[in-house]
């Protein structure tokens, strides 16, 4: 009898180490969708992220290099979502020069979706005293959205990102 119940042990001891380690190896592959189901890609994300609590929000941001500021307005006030409207972006030098016939890129997106603007904006005109338009902006959902904006100037090109949260 001691020696049975010694064997059971010790098959219980050796299964309980095989589900455990089983179990480890399997981790990246279940882990996230048992883990965090609210991470899982199968999941609808849109309604259930929550932007970072200090996201900066301002409309006036030195470049990422400290050579520009840069702020904007919109034609829409407040943004909203599914409706195109246009930007005007004014760009300075960290001194306050205002900043005429800069190149400017525009990027973005949702980086809690994964997924960029649903249109290519460009600056199509430049209207003198630093200020662009920006035409073209639409944001087709709710949430944290990143308009970011590469800007070169004089041979020196520097990148802001402005950060938003609009209601869905
Ligand atoms: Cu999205």
């Amino acid at each position: 009898m001691k020696k049975q119940a010694m064997i059971v042990a010790i098959t219980v001891a050796i299964t309980t180490m095989i589900v455990i380690v089983g179990f480890i190896l399997l981790m990246p592959v279940i882990g996230p969708r048992y883990l965090h189901p609210l991470m899982s890609q199968s999941m609808p994300m849109h309604m259930n992220n929550a932007a970072p609590g200090d996201l900066d929000t301002s409309t006036e941001l030195p470049t990422d290099n400290g050579l520009y500021r840069v702020s904007f307005t919109s034609d829409l006030e407040p943004i909203s979502i599914n409706q195109m409207h246009t930007w005007t972006l004014h760009v300075e030098t960290a001194d306050g020069q205002v900043v005429e016939d800069a190149v400017i890129l525009v990027d973005g997106g949702m980086p809690q979706h994964g997924h960029g603007l649903p249109t290519s904006p460009q600056v199509t005109q430049y209207l003198g005293n630093g200020d662009y338009l920006v035409e073209g902006l639409k944001f087709q959902m709710g949430g944290w959205w990143e308009v970011k904006f590469n800007i070169s100037a004089n041979g020196q090109s520097d990148n802001v990102t402005f950060n938003l949260i609009l209601e869905g």
